[in-house]
């Protein structure tokens, strides 16, 4: 049986706590978007991991993992955390596999990523995301396929760099030739084709992580304040290079919202609301450090995530943030109407709240009461919940 994880809000919605629990049920965990942005933070107990690359797996259940062909590698970040998988579970023996169809980002996509953002002003993690999938779909970047052939290689990078120029920026192909020849060795024992990917999968359960959240995501997200990648559940087959049967698609969501980076955020608590909530969900950006925006839940955006991408069944997280909070509100309508047809005018929406007793702890009747009405306005069951930082800290409803 194959599943999806998905965040429904901004990311940072916990996806990868949860994959790493749900990995327990598969063999093997699999990434189709994102890149070195994400973070996704496991507490084991006695440590922590923060995944940007790889995928979100118990390395303790030797859990193999996998990375398709949608997922942008960040050489140095991906040589860090192969150390640190290393060093932090010496016993793992998992299998890993990276699709050789996977792109890579370059030093210079990162100095783009910051030029750009400086007019653009997206708020981006600058990790080179958007200049990097730019040059994938010109057709000029380099993948895991060209770092073993030190002709295309050179191809590639040439042409690529004598592209930059046009924009100021001039970059040394040598260095990054032998940077990148370096980085083929570390993982060039993992490289499988797609077909080859693709057999290995269809033998296996598989779990799929998604990064960031489906508001997010590049096509139905709130552009142009979106990654450039597919973060929804529509991204799994175009990000593993093949069609994936996916049995559930399971979304995350926070009891309340936050949101890194600019754009439009209706029920966003700015003050001292809003810093209270961070300073108890710790909500600072585990890629960038940056401190995120925080708000109420709100159910118009959380229906629209759940609709478009097709989820069956919800995660709750962070509940427990919210522990000792006298009120919480919730969003259950805007101004204007119930449900979101479309994002396009996201900006001028009104919240309209619902008010809760709040909860001293997660066995509270009147934290119940909020989980029975979630699960009425979204039409889906909640279930499992997070009940607190670590790994084991989840309950199935
Ligand atoms: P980018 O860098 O091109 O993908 O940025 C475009 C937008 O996507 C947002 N984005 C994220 N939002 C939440 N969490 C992300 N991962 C890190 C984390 C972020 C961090 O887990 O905390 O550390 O700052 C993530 N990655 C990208 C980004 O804020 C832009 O709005
Ligand atoms: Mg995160």
């Amino acid at each position: 049986m194959n599943r999806v994880v998905v965040g429904l809000q901004w990311g940072d919605e916990g996806k990868g706590k949860v994959v790493t629990y749900l990995s327990r049920y598969h063999d093997i965990v699999a990434r189709f978007s994102g890149g070195a942005n994400a973070g996704h933070t496991v507490n084991y107990g006695d440590f922590k991991v923060i995944h940007h690359l790889l995928p979100s797996a118990d390395f303790t259940k030797n859990k193999g993992i996998a990375i398709g062909s949608g997922v942008l590698l960040d050489p140095q970040v991906l040589t860090e955390e192969l150390r640190e998988l290393k060093e932090k579970f010496p016993d793992y023996s998992g299998e890993i596999f990276i699709s050789e169809s996977a792109h890579v980002v370059l030093p210079v996509h990162k100095e783009m990523d910051r030029i750009i953002d400086e007019v653009l002003k997206i708020g981006t993690t600058k990790r080179g995301i958007g200049p990097a999938c730019a040059d994938r779909v010109m057709r000029v970047n380099v993948r895991v396929a060209e770092l073993g052939n030190e002709e295309k290689l050179r191809y590639f990078l040439e042409k690529n760099l004598s592209l930059k120029k046009i924009y100021g920026v001039d970059f040394d192909t040598e260095k990054m030739m032998e940077d990148l020849s370096a980085f083929y060795e570390t993982i060039k024992d993992f490289v499988v084709s797609p077909i080859q990917l693709k057999k290995i999968l269809e033998k296996k359960s598989v779990l799929f992580e998604g990064t960031q959240g489906v508001l997010l995501d590049l096509d139905v997200g709130t552009y142009p304040y979106v990654t450039s990648m597919n973060c929804s559940s529509s991204g799994v087959s175009a990000g593993m290079g093949f069609p994936m049967e996916v049995d559930e698609v399971l979304g995350v969501f926070k009891a309340y919202t936050t949101r890194v980076g600019e754009g439009p955020f209706p029920t966003e608590l700015t003050g001292e609301e809003g810093e209270k909530l961070r300073k108890a969900g710790h909500e600072y950006g585990s890629t960038t450090g940056r401190p995120r925006r925080c708000g109420w839940l709100d159910l118009p955006l959380l229906r629209y995530a759940i609709e478009i991408a097709g989820v069956d069944s919800l995660i709750m997280t962070k509940a427990d943030v919210l522990n000792g909070f006298e009120k919480i509100k919730v969003c259950v309508r805007y101004s204007d109407g119930r449900d979101l047809a479309s994002l396009r005018d996201l900006e001028k929406k009104e919240p309209i709240y619902e008010i809760f007793d709040g909860w001293k702890s997660l066995e509270d009747k009147n934290f119940e009461r909020f989980v029975d009405f979630i699960e009425r306005e979204t039409g889906r069951p909640v279930k499992y919940i997070s009940t607190g930082e670590k790994l084991e800290d989840i309950v199935e409803v």
